[in-house]
């Protein structure tokens, strides 16, 4: 089998499967077919699946015409049929890996892919996770669920996790261009993945003894920057009270040539991975009688930011002897990070609704979101920001640094602004802004 897929893959006669047509699956999907390999993206959606035919782009980090160029030319196609995946001899499973009400993990859509693999599974096929989650996932719940089809784990099929690794805006590093780590059962296994993703991308592909360690070095990644987030968080609440501008703290600290990287303060942990994948790691290592408590203390301080938000906002009111009760507050941003237009798990949702809860009229305006869902109801921003709109509210609160926004505007119109972000830094007259 190895000799086989390893000529294969030389001979671009693999023909590759993608499960999950989001900001993951769909760049994964397109560099393949662009390496020249036959690519079929699996979604359970079918409006991904009918965008992708159609060769319309629904995500920031694929061109346009890349994609649509290879539908064009065959080389891509989209289903919601899984009995495709006898035709696939490799395929990577890019679903979401979210939490319950409990924070707990929601391993279902991992789950439920991998069993509608394992029905048309055949040999010859490599079968790769790529969705962040515990260390012990790959070994202990896919590789079971696989070998129900009667194939067996490392003679029939080879079974890997490689995590992804996708920085959703950024311009530098993309799928194609962004180191990889590979851990697969057996050595063979590993070679093989390996050599599929050395087929298709140009950054390093870095090999481990299993997938546990693949699992648990993505975690780590995502951990490390939960952690060192709520550390500015935290400094940053103890700066406030101490009079000091932590913003000025950590550009001097980041003068330090190494041993040091650059954290920001802000009103919260957004996005679908770096609040979320700490979880998975905790939720586990229970299991073996332990307790993350520097991720449980982390994220006691990340999930307080937005309630510390609305006391700075209460403060500064009250300063202007206004109370935030039945206050104007203009919300810059609803995007969970900046120069992005997505607003999954975004802080400034949970700034927004405590706003209301405290009797404010809390309005937004985001340049790469006019609208979103919440809890089953559409929130509509205000249509255009310029000086008459900010000049009308009691105080305008940045929560997402975009960098397209006119700033200087925004200083000179607003009676006051709370920026959780530094957003207006470069500005030369703050004598209105109060930063976090
Ligand atoms: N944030 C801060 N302060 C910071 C950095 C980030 O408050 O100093 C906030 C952001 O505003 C955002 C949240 O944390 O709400 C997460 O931001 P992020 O910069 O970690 O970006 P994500 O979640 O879009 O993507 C991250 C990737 N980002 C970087 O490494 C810069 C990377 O960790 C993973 O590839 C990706 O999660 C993933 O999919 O796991």
């Amino acid at each position: 089998m190895k000799e086989q897929l390893l000529e294969k893959i030389k001979n671009k006669e693999i023909v590759v499967g993608v499960v999950g047509l989001g900001y993951v699956g769909l760049p994964l999907a397109v560099e393949k077919a662009k390496a020249g390999f036959k690519t079929i993206g699996f979604d359970i959606q079918p409006e991904k699946v009918e965008m992708v035919n159609s060769g319309h782009n629904y995500i920031g980090d694929v061109i346009d015409d890349d994609l649509k160029e290879i539908v064009d030319t065959g080389m891509l196609k989209a289903t919601s049929d899984f009995s495709f995946v006898k035709d696939v001899d490799f395929i990577a499973i890019c679903v979401p890996t979210p939490l319950d009400i409990h924070q707990q993990p929601d391993i279902s859509y991992v789950r439920s892919s991998t069993e509608a693999i394992a029905k048309y599974l055949t040999k010859g096929t490599m079968v790769v996770l790529e969705s962040t989650t515990y260390p012990g996932t790959t070994e202990e719940l896919l590789k079971p669920i696989l070998e129900s089809s009667g194939l067996k784990c490392g003679e029939d099929f080879y079974l890997g996790f490689s995590p992804e690794r996708v920085d959703p805006g950024n311009k530098q590093y993309k799928t194609k261009n962004t180191p990889k780590v590979v851990g697969a059962i057996g050595d063979d296994a590993r070679e093989v993945i390996a050599a599929m993703y050395r087929a298709v991308l140009d950054g390093d592909v870095h090999e481990v003894s299993s997938p546990a360690v693949a699992e648990m070095e993505k975690i780590l990644e995502n951990t490390y920057r939960n952690i060192n987030i709520g550390l500015a968080n935290e400094l940053a609440m103890l700066c406030n009270r101490m009079g000091i501008d932590y913003w000025e703290v950590v550009d001097a600290a980041k003068t330090k040539p190494y041993g040091f990287q650059p954290f920001y303060p802000g009103p919260g942990l957004g996005g679908h991975c770096i609040p979320l994948d700490p979880y998975y790691l905790s939720w586990k290592a229970r299991e073996y009688g332990f307790h993350t408590s520097m991720i449980e203390s982390s994220m006691m301080v990340n999930d307080k930011m937005p309630e510390y938000c609305i006391e700075r906002a209460m403060t500064i009111l009250n300063r202007e002897k206004k109370s935030l009760n039945g206050s104007k507050v203009l919300v810059l941003g609803v995007a969970y990070k900046k120069n992005v237009d997505d607003y999954r798990e975004s802080p400034a949702i949970k700034v927004i609704e405590l706003l209301k809860a405290n009797g404010a009229q809390a309005d937004f305006y985001d340049p790469y979101i006019s609208s979103y869902r919440y809890k089953g109801s559409i929130y509509n921003g205000i249509e255009r920001l310029d000086a008459e709109t900010v000049s009308s509210y009691d105080l305008v609160l940045i929560t997402t640094g975009h960098t397209n926004l006119d700033y200087g505007m925004v200083q000179k119109n607003a009676k006051i602004i709370f920026d959780t972000r530094n957003a207006t830094q470069d500005l030369a007259c703050r004598d209105n802004i109060e930063v976090l």
